[in-house]
């Protein structure tokens, strides 16, 4: 959950605390492996040695001595595989030795303070796979800045599978000896490692060696240093990860939504597609109920919604103009003020990565709008009364038109002065001119009403066109925006249970 969300190098440290915990499982728990570490010259071959009962390793004046670490694997407990693993190529096995200590794998380091580069290489690598670590430190160099630093403070969080012995104790006369290991506890205490255990020995004398051995009994018999070793880095980790989840909650909800469909309606021209919905409605209303005798005019300007390719959803396309630098500005925002309203008061780099997924649909918008319009239905059926009114505006018409030739009729027979015909007549008007005028005039009364009338109804089905699209574009921004972002979200809760978990802390 964190890998390509997070800091790359914490996440790879946490990747490869899960890779070791499964190789040294996949080795079971039968053995445990204890490594001697510390300065050169501070005794660890030495005590490797003296707990073996055997010179295996040589101790030496010349510093520094051991240059490759090597084991040494007490009972009969098959450790090849382990000693594999942990790459030593050195083996010695104790048979007939302390059967207590059955199970035990020693292993002596080469010190990680000496002018040989490889030797700390070696030492930071092993100090890594090993179950429990023995410090041997001696009274000159216990204090040592390098030791504590790089070393044991780090490993704070690994107090349960640390032992400190203060080797060469026989150097000392008595007050300088209780000195010496008050302020190496001191200065333990103050790298918080004040829980892990210190003994005083001394190799030459043999003093206080049954003691350490017998906490290596301990350890080795009950079996759980190597799972305490993982637990312990696992948990290191998860503290690491700490810093990503001390924060506020997700917020989940609409706020923030309702800005991001603005923003897209604008970028979408649903204001213009509504106004040529609108205009168009007018057009066809004045085609099929305007007033016949002008309609020519109306035709020859053409529909607004063809103009836009808006008629046909074949294409899946529309003529509509692409947004506008500033509309695409306007979008970004709005997407960054969504992100910011999820998980602006989550931890960094939550509220980044959060903002980042809510971007990432950016550049795909302009067309997924533009299909979304090219295939949101904006022709509707025509009314009902536009057929009522078109068939009254064609029988007047017919009226006028018969007016104008009954008319014509007269005007040639009294040109051919031919005796006047009967003509009817109502209140002193001839039928014939009543026709022409009152059919003519009812004609743009008809029209007239019907322009008022489409007028209201274009309004309305603009209205209805705005909301449609406006729901589509919603069902857009909850799919390519807040899908994403939801997804980050669940990574951050995900991940901090998780770390809650890791560190046995419940999380927030
Ligand atoms: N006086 C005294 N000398 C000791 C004691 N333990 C080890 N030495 C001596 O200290 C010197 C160094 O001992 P080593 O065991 O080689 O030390 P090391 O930690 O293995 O050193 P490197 O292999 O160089 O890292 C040797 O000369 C040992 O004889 C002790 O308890 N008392
Ligand atoms: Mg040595």
């Amino acid at each position: 959950m964190a890998r390509g969300r997070l800091d790359a190098a914490v996440v790879e440290r946490a990747a490869a605390v899960g890779d070791r915990a499964g190789a040294r499982l996949g080795h079971g728990t039968e053995l445990t492996v204890v490594a001697l570490a510390g300065a050169t010259g501070s005794g660890k071959s030495s005590l490797f040695n003296a707990l073996a009962g055997a010179p295996l390793a040589t101790a030496g004046v010349r510093r520094p001595t051991t240059a490759r670490p090597q084991a040494c694997v007490w009972g009969e407990g098959a450790a090849d595989d382990l000693l594999d693993w942990l790459g030593i190529a050195e083996r010695h096995r104790l048979a007939g030795g302390d059967s207590r200590l059955d199970g035990m794998v020693l292993l002596d380091l080469p010190d990680h303070d000496s002018t040989e580069i490889a030797h700390r290489i070696e030492v930071d690598r092993l100090v890594e796979l090993v179950d429990l670590l023995v410090w041997v430190v001696d009274p000159q160099k216990y204090a040592d800045a390098a030791l504590h630093n790089r070393y044991l403070r780090p490993l704070r969080s690994h107090s349960a599978v640390m032992l400190v012995a203060l080797n060469r104790i026989d150097e000392l006369g008595s007050p300088d000896r209780a000195e010496c290991l008050i302020d190496l506890k001191r200065v333990l205490a103050e790298g918080g490692l004040a829980q892990v255990p210190v003994r005083v020995i001394s190799c030459r004398t043999g003093e206080g060696l049954e003691e350490l051995a017998g906490i290596l009994r301990e350890r080795v018999a009950a079996r759980r240093a190597a799972v305490d070793r993982l637990a312990a880095d696992v948990t290191a980790v998860a503290e690491a990860f700490g810093t990503f989840c001390d924060g506020g909650r997700a917020r989940k909800g609409d706020s923030g939504l309702d800005a991001v469909v603005d923003s897209l309606a604008e970028a979408a021209g649903v204001g213009l597609v509504a106004d040529s919905v609108e205009r168009s409605h007018r057009r066809d209303s004045a085609l099929r109920v305007g007033w016949p005798f002008t309609r020519w005019l109306k035709r020859a300007r053409p529909d607004p919604l063809r103009r836009l390719h808006l008629t046909s959803d074949r294409e899946a396309r529309t003529s509509l103009p692409p947004p506008t630098p500033v509309q695409r500005a306007r979008l970004e925002t709005s997407l960054r003020g969504l992100a910011e309203d999820r998980a602006g008061s989550l931890p960094d780099p939550w509220p980044e990565v959060a903002r980042r997924r809510a971007a990432e649909s950016l550049p795909g918008l302009p067309r997924t709008l533009d299909r979304v319009v090219a295939t949101t239905e904006t022709k509707m059926r025509p009314p009902r009364w536009w057929v009522v009114g078109g068939t009254v505006q064609y029988l007047l018409a017919l009226t006028v038109i018969a007016g104008v030739l009954w008319l014509t009729a007269l005007f040639g027979v009294a040109w051919l002065r031919l005796p006047d015909p009967p003509t009817p007549e109502w209140e002193g008007f001839s039928y014939p001119t009543l026709m022409l005028i009152g059919g003519g005039l009812m004609g743009i009364v008809v029209a007239f009403c019907a322009r008022l009338a489409a007028r209201v109804g274009g309004r309305r089905r603009a209205a209805r066109v705005r909301r449609k699209l406006r729901a589509r574009l919603t069902e857009v921004a909850e799919s390519d925006i807040v899908a994403p972002l939801s997804e980050e979200l669940e990574a951050y809760k995900g991940f901090c249970d998780a770390v809650g978990r890791a560190t046995g802390r419940p999380s927030g």
